[in-house]
């Protein structure tokens, strides 16, 4: 029989085919401990961060990747790809296709409230691909998963904050106005972070106005700072700023004319150093590790959507860095503090 096979010269063949069973692991059957073949695992642990914008200048993105990566890092042979959309938002649907199409991603992580229209027409499309998406809410789609803080709490603690510090600027007491510079306008800031702003300032003085502008980007800088310079030349004393990269022009302005800023979803005391007089936090790095995690263990539980506060731990007021203690006076601050208090106790209710 061995001669047969040394007569025929069938042997090289025979000892390639089986080296080659050998190296792809064919011929070996292998499969682990849920049952799930390998090559479906190994996409399971490939993740794609989607990010609508770019990172710099929102860290709201850059605590998005942050989050991912951790929870990668932390288990065997997963890998994270981070992918920058740009700020053509005509262009993120096509891109996130893409992305679905290529099939080489088990999940797809991404963050904003636009996301979930995007991701539940990509989902039509591509019915397998699993979505896992930020700041953003969509319910009832088995392949997507989203959690979304409770920004009324953030912009009411951002309000407060800043007619605290309006009342003690020498212009406060005759303008009782604070000011809100958005990148656009979309339903979540429409409908629950600009009331949610106003009810904070408020609370402090029920006359109170908010001074609302739009840069219409993220990224412009210079816009950002004319239409602080303008709002402060018409008697704003504190401006609140969420408009990713255009936030710095912002702060800039209000640094030149003595105003003051109030900073959104990261610290941002070290800005500018007395110029910036509130930080009203999400905690999305913790957010984006704790739900990549889920995933990476199964239990993330796609079809549904959730909400996180203050009492949750993921919005909060940072109130201990001293630079806020350099930027606003022991009064201002236990005013702030009683205030944070009470939402974080469950005291004082807001809703979502
Ligand atoms: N926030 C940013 O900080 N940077 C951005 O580039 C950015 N792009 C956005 C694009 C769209 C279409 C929408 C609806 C929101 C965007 N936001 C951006 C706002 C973000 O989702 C969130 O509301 C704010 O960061 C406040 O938490």
């Amino acid at each position: 029989m061995i001669f047969n096979f040394f007569r025929k010269g069938l042997l090289p063949g025979f000892l390639i085919c089986f080296a080659v069973l050998v190296l792809t692991g064919c011929g070996a059957k292998k499969s682990n401990k849920s049952g799930v073949s390998p090559a479906a695992e190994d996409k399971s642990k490939k993740i794609a961060v989607f990010i609508p914008g770019v990172m710099s200048g929102s860290p709201i993105y850059e605590m998005l990747a942050a989050g991912v990566n951790r929870a990668a890092a932390e288990q065997p042979d997963v890998t994270v790809t981070v992918i920058e959309g740009g700020f053509n938002q005509a262009e993120w649907e096509k891109r996130i296709t893409a992305l679905a199409a290529s099939g080489i991603y088990g999940l797809i992580v991404s963050s904003n409230p636009s996301l979930p229209a995007i991701a539940q027409s990509v989902s039509v499309k591509f019915p397998e691909q699993q979505f896992l998406l930020l700041d953003g809410e969509v319910m009832g789609n088995p392949r997507i998963y989203s959690l979304r803080y409770n920004q009324r709490e953030q912009a009411f603690m951002a309000g407060h904050i800043a007619a605290l510090v309006t009342l003690g600027m020498p212009a406060g007491e005759a303008a009782r106005r604070v000011g809100l510079v958005a990148g656009q306008e979309y339903p979540a800031m429409n409908d629950i972070i600009l009331p949610g702003y106003l009810a904070g300032a408020r609370s402090v003085d029920p006359s109170f106005t908010v001074d609302f502008r739009v840069v219409g980007n993220w990224f412009d800088a210079g816009a950002g700072a004319s239409l602080a310079a303008d709002m402060i030349r018409g008697g704003v004393a504190v401006i609140l700023c969420i408009a990713g990269g255009a936030n710095e022009g912002v702060v800039q302005a209000a640094f030149e004319a003595g105003a003051k800023a109030v900073w959104f979803d990261t610290n941002g005391y070290g800005i500018r150093p007395g110029t910036v007089v509130g930080s009203s936090v999400l905690h999305q790095d913790k957010a984006a590790y704790e739900q990549t995690k889920r995933y990476l263990e199964g239990t993330l539980p796609f079809g549904r959507a959730e909400m996180v506060g203050v009492s949750d731990g993921f919005v909060d007021f940072v109130e201990d860095d001293p630079r806020y203690a350099g930027a606003v006076s022991p009064e201002i601050r236990s005013k702030q503090a009683e205030l944070v208090g009470r939402i974080r106790s469950g005291e004082l209710r807001l809703g979502e």
